[in-house]
């Protein structure tokens, strides 16, 4: 690589993109860890997209018009801290990039969504971004025809890795992206040729440009160090007609020792090669040192944007007094004021009528009313759209045929699907639920957690969620996928009883602002518990008493979702021998353990057997069965011991056990 001929062939670039290398080779320096060869590699690109084609405004990086920029390659977050720190963008103060990867500071190790405006996600597990770049553009594409070009009409770009190629989510993000012809999405490939393990060919040799083609995407190339090159390529990327990709060439720690070779994948920590490679770049400057005019450079980029963005505001504050309240309700996450009335009619609806139906069929029913109010509600299933009964009437399938229909086809991609709803939910003015069976979480588990590290409104339709679903058998039949889920922090897992649980779980999940929701809903039908309206949301407790025992109270039953009307058979039984029993109906643990101790007293109170029935492993349930003033020795369970089986689901409960008999027994035997 001939650096003279770089530098001196465009010198003032050549500058520009230095003060990213060296802020780079600083940071991690002062940190003494972290990634300096992919923003040295790819510092080009980035000056180039920022300055010549991102339409943003440093000093309003909240502009919900902005064009999105998301770091896939998320180790590399000094490129992006650098980027945000020039431009200008208020959070992002020197003294942060000083404090690179240190406690409290913005400047995590990879960028984390919420630690300063400008981070438009969370990355470092790679493949997500280019995920989450997906969801971002389909909700584009959904609000330009919702609101109008002169509202929302922007791109999402993307810097995406050797490593997020090959991962897998990242064939199902591409293909998804290719049939919604995404053509406002941009992906930058920092095609470097090397990971951490030495180089791409000793692990891969995928042809990319191929690959992302035969998806149906428009492929483009550079040489990602030629400013003018680059320049082009993100011309006719954005003039294309379908997603674009620009397989950019480059060298990992471009001008350092470790250049093109794995270890300028990682931390540049050698004093002599670090100011080598300064010399290199011409840099005769200090540490974390921009000369003012390069300063002044880049904050102009920063402020590029700003007659953009106020060119908007003049043209949004000419809508409709009801259309700009309606537009920033759905930004602000606020749900219509119509929106709890509804359910409320519904819920007495379903109380009356005590309808007995799967709550897969019941989540439809509260979807049905759901809806046509909240207009910003995305819906979609991962190919199983009948089962998970995601679809409403007149929803409309969303897609290049019609931007405004609601429901989206994400194929039999549960990982891209997840990706992707994160994507909308941090793009803003959109609400994602999306579908599978429960089972299959496990597929889209990495993007579900950063659904919750990150406080996303997401909500998963788990349809399916136990032995209940019968004869597809133990490979569909989800047994620890309760636990699994119940141990990730910041996530509702509501596993409701009947139809009116359902709707109640609806709104709690709707009414969520910074928590994903996962609602494990029934295949099979389950008759309505709750036969008394009230009100109150009974779900938004996280568990209460659904039947009270008669006498003397010597027995609690703890149950979930289709086991509560095993509960209540169980008590049946009790009772009828003159055994005082309760019923507790949990359907979210989450919100029970947050509320305050008077009141899970009075559901949980000292003394009582307590026996808890759930179809699914005990991990977790000892909590409620010893802890909240229980008993080891006057405690059971009645659940499942391991993996399920194959047969119609009313022979799978008598054959593990798990009926009112049983329960009876267990509460018998301990009393
Ligand atoms: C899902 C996931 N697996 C593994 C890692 C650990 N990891 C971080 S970077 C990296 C190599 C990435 O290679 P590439 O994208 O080519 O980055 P470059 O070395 O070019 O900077 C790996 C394995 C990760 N962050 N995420
Ligand atoms: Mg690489």
């Amino acid at each position: 690589m001939d650096l003279t001929a770089l530098a001196t062939t465009n010198p003032d670039h050549w500058r520009r993109a230095a003060c990213i290398r060296t802020l780079t080779l600083d940071a991690v320096a002062a940190a003494n860890s972290g990634h300096s060869g992919m923003p040295m590699g790819m510092a080009d690109v980035a000056t180039i997209l920022f300055a010549n084609h991102m339409s943003f405004d440093a000093s309003k990086p909240d502009w919900p018009n902005r064009d999105r920029f998301i770091l896939s390659a998320g180790h590399g977050s000094m490129l992006l801290y650098s980027l945000l720190y020039l431009t200008g963008s208020p959070d992002m103060t020197l003294e942060q990039v000083k404090n690179f990867r240190q406690l409290g500071a913005i400047t995590a190790g990879h960028p984390e969504y919420g630690h300063a405006m400008g981070i438009e996600t969370t990355t470092g597990p790679l493949g997500q971004g280019i995920a989450n770049a997906v969801g971002f553009a389909m909700a584009e594409e959904f609000l330009r025809a919702k609101w109008g070009k002169k509202v929302i009409d922007h791109y999402t770009y993307c810097i995406a890795g050797d490593g997020c190629l090959m991962e897998g989510i990242s064939q199902e993000a591409i293909a998804l992206a290719g049939r919604q012809e995404l053509s406002r999405l941009i992906v930058m490939w920092d095609d470097n040729g090397i990971t951490i393990d030495g180089k791409v060919s000793i692990a891969d040799r995928t042809d990319q440009k191929a690959r992302f083609a035969a998806s149906g995407w428009d492929v483009f190339e550079c040489d990602g160090h030629d400013p003018v090159a680059i320049d082009a390529a993100l011309t006719a990327a954005k003039a294309s007609p379908r997603p674009a990709m620009i397989a950019c060439k480059t060298h990992i720690a471009l001008g350092h020792a470790a250049q093109d070779t794995a270890k300028g994948h990682g931390a540049l920590t050698d004093a002599k090669q670090l100011q080598a490679a300064k010399e290199a770049y011409g840099w005769p400057h200090g540490p974390f040192e921009i000369p003012a005019e390069l300063k002044s450079w880049w904050e102009g980029v920063g402020a590029k944007g700003r007659s953009a963005r106020e060119e908007w505001e003049t043209r949004f504050a000419l809508l409709s007094d009801a259309k700009q309240a309606e537009f920033t309700r759905a930004f602000a996450r606020e749900l219509p004021k119509k929106l709890s009335a509804t359910i409320k009619a519904l819920k007495k609806q379903h109380s009356e009528a005590a309808p007995k139906v799967a709550t897969r069929q019941a989540s439809q029913m509260a979807l049905e009313v759901i809806n046509p109010i909240l207009g910003e509600h995305l819906g979609g299933s991962a190919d199983l759209t009948g089962s998970n009964n995601t679809d409403t009437a007149g929803l409309g399938v969303f897609g290049p045929e019609d931007r405004k229909g609601r429901h989206v086809h994400y194929g039999i991609r549960e990982h891209g699907m997840a990706a992707a709803m994160n994507g909308m939910a941090l793009h803003g003015g959109v609400r994602p639920y999306g579908g599978t069976f429960m089972v299959f979480t496990d597929y889209a588990r990495p993007a579900m957690r950063l659904s919750s590290l990150m406080g996303l409104p997401v909500t998963y339709v788990m349809t399916h969620d136990s032995i209940g679903l019968g004869e597809d058998g133990p490979t569909h039949q989800p047994v620890e996928h309760l636990a699994m889920l119940r141990a990730t922090p910041n996530l509702l897992v509501m596993r409701p009883a009947d139809a009116v649980e359902t709707a109640e779980a609806w709104e709690v999940a709707l009414m969520q602002k910074t928590t994903p929701s996962v609602l494990a809903l029934s295949r099979q039908a389950l008759p309505t518990v709750r036969k008394t309206h009230t009100p109150k949301n009974m779900v938004a407790q996280g568990a209460y008493v659904l039947a009270e025992a008669e006498g003397k109270r010597q027995a609690i039953l703890l149950a979930t979702g289709s086991e509560v009307a095993i509960a209540m058979a169980a008590r049946d039984l009790l009772q009828a021998e003159g055994i005082g029993t309760r019923v507790v109906s949990m359907p979210c643990w989450e919100i029970f353990e947050e509320t305050d101790e008077a009141y899970r007293k009075r559901v949980l109170p000292a003394g009582p057997v307590r026996v808890a029935v759930e179809a699914a492993i005990r991990f977790g349930w000892d909590r409620w069965l010893y802890g909240e003033r229980g008993k080891r020795e006057k405690s059971g369970f009645v659940g499942m011991h391991g993996f399920g089986a194959s047969a119609p689901a009313g022979d799978l409960y008598t054959h593990f056990g798990i009926t009112a008999e049983a329960v009876a027994a267990k509460v018998k035997s301990l009393l």
